[in-house]
Order: structure tokens, then C-alpha cells, then sequence
């Protein structure tokens, strides 16, 4: 059977943990199709060449349009900054390949609206869009999806959620795209805060209704790797409450200055009949409180989510041997390969993505009006 054939655009952290997802998804979930790493695609020729061999693609080159155009390219996935998305994305879609592009969608509403409206008439011959809000995939998170529809919390009444890095709390950290609103749209607000923004969503199955927010820069300028200074055009850190459309109160925070924290994403759901908590540092672990159990007994029990049973496990390992970060990549290629396979539409498409997109502008609106509460338009 003819592989699908996958373009990767960009080979940075991003690219390099998407690399190994392709490398490991056929070895170990049954695919309807094999996969080829086909071509990365870069920037600089030669950069990309000596990535290409490191990360097991068959060539490497420097030219984007070229790779996503390939007649053997089935599959676009972009891992490059924001402000290369929307471009990127509408050519693969137009040309009929399925895109999987890394989050947040855009760098604005406005391209955003563009890739899902690309995303919708691609859709209409077939072809499949997915956002890489990866944390979807992480076992114990899809299993509180499962229990908050399973009506395992009754009604759900608050979502708190934190995602939390320090990887700026040094003030000589060095400058880099990440830093520059025109290449990455946002700061924190649109890097870590759009993944708890799609969590929320995906949940408690209800998108946001308004929010209200503030957003601070702590560092103004810094120094890039080759000593030029750079003016922080992005936000630091972001803190909003918001109200979800089912009448749910939230808090969200994202912060790349949270000294310590290196990678924690803190959720916890309540509902009228329980509660469920998470911490990506313990991405294993599912605590779930039963508010229907006498108060002598009832306490949190950690659900250790290592299970054949418990959602991706079976192709893993026995029960206690724990996955990490990259198997979620793993798991999301793995469903967007299922609904190529199907023709079905994986979770998130580019109207999710463009969902999310709409929240970041709202926050941002909130903030420059002293945190007026701020509706969230068009979801
Ligand atoms: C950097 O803050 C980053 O790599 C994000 O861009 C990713 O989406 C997140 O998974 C880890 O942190």
C-alpha cells in the first residue's frame, strides 16, 4: 500500500519532538496506511540537511513551498513560528493535503478565520485539518473528559486552570522570536495560555462566554544570541477570569516568570458532585474527589492512569510504567492518521483553533481596558 507522505516545516523543539511522533506511530498503533518521512523543509539548506539525517527524514530542503507541493506529500505539519502559519497552511490545504499545524493557529483573528476557512472547502474534498493543542492527548486529561461526560462531577461549576514556566525568570535569558508580537502573535497569553484555553473547552465541552483580564511585561528589552537588543513586545504573564457560555466561573493564569515551575499545567475542575485535578508535573496521575462518598471516607484518590483500559494505554506499556511528554505527539498523529483513514474530522480542527484565537484577542481587548469584562465574539 502507497505510504502517506509527510512534509515537516521547521526543526526546532517543536520539530524535533513531531520527528520522533512520526517515527514511533507506526510501531506501535495498528495505522491503516504506513507513513513516510518524506522531506523536511527550512529555512537554511544546509541546517536543514544535517537535521533531515538527524531526525530520520529521507532529504531535507530549504525551500517550504517546494516540500508541501511534492506530488509524494500527503501530509503537511507545521512546526515553524507563528507568523509562518496561515501562509503555510492555506497552500497545503489549497493544494489538497491534510495539515496538522502546531498551536496557537495564527498569530490574529484575522489569519486564523482565513486557515478555517481554507480548512472548511478543503474539507468538502476530503481533506483533514487538526490544531496541536497536544495536551488533548495526554491519557490522564482525555480520561477527565471521559469523566466529566460520564456525569462523574454533576454539574460543573468551576474550572481553575495554570500553566506555569520560568524560562524568562533569568533577566539575561536571550531574546528570540518567542518575544516578538509580529512573529508570534502573543507572549505567555498565546504560548502556554492557548493550551489551557483549548483544555477548558475541551473539558467541559462549553467554550468561554467573555472575559476579564490584566497583562504585565516584567522584562522590556533583551539581548538576542548575536548581542543586539530587543525590545519585549509580547506579554510575560496573563490572568484572567472568565465565564464559560453553560454559566461556569474560571481562572486562568499563564506565566513564563513563575521561578520554579518548569512546565506546570494546574487544572482542577469542580462540580455538584465531585471534583478532578491535574498536574502535567505528575502527568501520570488523575486526582478525582467523590463528593457522593460519606464525609468520614471521602478524600482525593490519585488514579494512577497507566491502564490498558485508560484512553491510548493499550498500545503502551503494563500498568505503572508511566509515559511523558513526547507519547502525547505520538497519540495526536495517531488521530489525525485515524481520521485521514475514516474521513472523519479530528479534534481540534482550525474552527477550534480559530475558537481559541478569538479568547487571545478578548484577553488582550480586556486588558487594554483595565481588565473590562470582554465577550468572546463569534464562538
Ligand atoms: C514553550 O513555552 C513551549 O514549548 C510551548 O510552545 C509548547 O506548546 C508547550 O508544550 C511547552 O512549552
Amino acid at each position: 500500500m502507497q505510504p502517506l507522505g509527510i512534509a515537516l516545516v521547521g526543526h526546532a523543539f517543536m520539530g524535533r519532538v513531531h520527528s520522533q511522533a512520526w517515527r514511533t506511530v507506526g510501531r506501535v498503533f495498528p495505522l491503516a496506511r504506513p507513513v513516510d518521512l518524506t522531506v523536511l523543509a527550512g529555512t537554511d539548506a544546509d541546517r536543514v540537511r544535517r537535521a533531515a539525517d538527524d531526525l530520520g527524514w529521507r532529504e531535507g530542503i530549504g525551500d517550504w513551498r517546494e516540500a508541501v507541493l511534492r506530488d509524494d506529500v500527503h501530509i503537511v505539519d507545521i512546526c515553524t513560528p507563528g507568523d509562518s502559519h496561515a501562509e503555510i497552511a492555506v497552500t497545503a490545504l489549497e493544494a489538497g493535503k491534510h495539515v496538522l499545524c502546531e498551536k496557537p493557529l495564527a498569530t490574529s483573528v484575522a489569519e486564523a478565520e482565513a486557515m478555517a476557512l481554507a480548512a472548511r472547502r478543503a474539507r468538502e474534498q476530503g481533506v483533514r485539518s487538526m490544531a496541536g493543542f497536544t495536551y488533548r492527548r495526554v491519557p490522564a486529561l482525555a480520561l477527565a473528559r471521559k469523566l466529566v461526560r460520564e456525569g462523574r462531577l454533576g454539574r460543573v461549576l468551576q474550572f481553575r486552570a495554570r500553566y506555569l514556566q520560568d524560562w524568562l525568570h533569568d533577566p539575561d535569558a536571550p531574546y528570540s522570536w518567542r518575544l516578538d508580537r509580529t512573529r508570534a502573535g502573543a507572549g505567555a497569553l498565546g504560548d502556554t495560555g492557548s493550551h489551557i484555553v483549548d483544555l477548558g473547552r475541551f473539558l467541559l465541552d462549553d467554550p468561554l462566554d467573555g472575559v476579564s483580564a490584566q497583562l504585565a511585561t516584567f522584562v522590556e528589552s533583551r539581548r538576542a544570541p548575536d548581542g543586539t537588543e530587543h525590545e519585549v513586545t509580547v506579554d510575560d504573564a496573563a490572568v484572567f477570569t472568565a465565564r464559560f457560555r453553560s454559566g461556569a466561573l474560571a481562572t486562568f493564569e499563564a506565566s513564563r516568570f513563575a521561578a520554579g515551575r518548569k512546565n506546570a499545567i494546574q487544572l482542577e475542575i469542580s462540580g455538584t458532585r465531585g471534583a478532578l485535578a491535574f498536574d502535567f508535573e505528575s502527568m501520570n496521575e488523575l486526582s478525582f474527589y467523590d463528593a457522593t462518598e460519606p464525609p468520614g471516607t471521602a478524600g482525593f484518590r490519585r488514579i494512577l492512569v497507566t491502564e490498558p483500559g485508560h484512553p491510548y494505554l493499550r498500545v503502551w506499556w503494563p500498568p505503572g510504567h508511566g509515559l511523558g511528554y513526547e507519547h502525547a505527539f505520538t497519540h495526536q498523529a495517531y488521530d489525525l492518521l485515524t481520521g485521514i483513514a475514516d474521513g472523519t474530522d479530528p479534534e481540534p480542527d482550525f474552527d477550534d483553533g480559530l475558537y481559541v484565537q478569538r479568547v487571545i484577542e478578548a484577553v488582550e481587548t480586556s486588558a487594554a481596558a483595565s481588565g473590562t469584562y470582554t465577550p468572546v465574539t463569534g464562538s
